[in-house]
């Protein structure tokens, strides 16, 4: 099954920052859909926790020199 995740993402100053992010999860196994919002700083993430779960996601975000930290 796909779950949708909710997180705050801080350290993105501008659009290019958004399409990195996007880039980044989009690239991750069993992640289906990306979108991230950079007025609002926050991002949501289709995914199968069978093959990535939200620690991976934020330490991916975190690897790349954002902040990541899931809502729910
Ligand atoms: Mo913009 Mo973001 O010049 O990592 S791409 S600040």
């Amino acid at each position: 099954g796909t779950l949708v995740g909710h997180f705050t993402i801080g350290g993105m100053t501008c659009a290019a920052c958004v399409n990195s992010v996007e880039g980044i999860l989009r690239a991750l196994p069993g992640v289906k859909k990306a979108v991230v919002a950079l007025a609002t700083s926050l991002g949501e993430v289709e995914y199968d926790p069978t093959d990535i779960s939200k620690e991976d996601i934020v330490n991916a975000i975190e690897d790349a020199g954002f902040e990541a930290s899931f809502i729910q």
